[in-house]
């Protein structure tokens, strides 16, 4: 039995999952939760995750994995994903605490409120916007002179913060004003065989 997948297709930290999934070719069903209409709260779904959030993944042996880093993880255990060397993977998971912390909250909410609550872009907090510039800001300062956000290779980094910054545009946020980040996006969405997002 394949593992299965519970995300929403419109959910970044789900679509990291899927990502890493189809890179690593690890076969999977995805089953679609849809937050909008609240079925990640149903008793059926808190059973699975009570934390009641998307990704969570059902693991063939009945065992649940939620937080979509820890799911990435898991799944990528053994692969060039996460880097052999001791510094540079923990490089790498500093990247992915920095990503919950400190850019996923303001790019991705930012772009919830305008894409999904129809919020305009001049009416969302003030502190959404600046964080999440400066979220971007940080990445442009890492990104500039390098391929990848840790060593020469693509790792579960540049796939946790390509996940919503890809998007960040759908919240206002403008990627032509990080010329290095915006080429990292195209790179990444390449090496994992995505189109961009108009
Ligand atoms: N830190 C968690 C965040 C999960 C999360 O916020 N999921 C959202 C979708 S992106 C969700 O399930 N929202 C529905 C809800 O909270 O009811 C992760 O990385 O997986």
């Amino acid at each position: 039995m394949t593992i299965r997948i519970f995300g929403d297709s419109i959910s970044g930290n789900c679509l990291k999952v899927k990502f890493v999934c189809d890179l690593l070719r690890i076969a999977y069903q995805w089953e679609e939760v849809d937050i909008l209409k609240g079925e990640s709260r149903t008793a059926a779904f808190l059973a699975t995750n009570p934390a009641g959030q998307v990704p969570v993944v059902l693991l063939s042996d009945g065992r649940a994995l939620a937080q979509s880093n820890a799911i990435m993880l898991y799944l990528a255990e053994g692969s060039s994903l996460i880097p052999g060397d001791a510094f540079a993977r923990a490089k790498m998971v500093e990247w992915l605490f920095w990503e919950q912390y400190s850019h996923e909250p303001y790019i991705a909410v930012a772009r919830f409120q305008v894409m999904y609550q129809q919020k305009p872009v001049t009416e969302l907090e003030p502190r959404l916007i600046e964080r999440g510039n400066a979220a971007l800001a940080r990445l442009q300062t890492a990104l500039r002179g390098r391929t990848f956000l840790v060593g020469s290779e693509l790792t579960l980094a540049d796939i946790s913060l390509v996940a919503y910054t890809r998007m960040a545009h759908q919240g206002g946020f403008d990627l032509a004003a990080y010329e290095d980040v915006q080429a990292w996006v195209r790179r990444v969405e390449s090496t994992l065989g995505l189109a961009a997002i108009a």
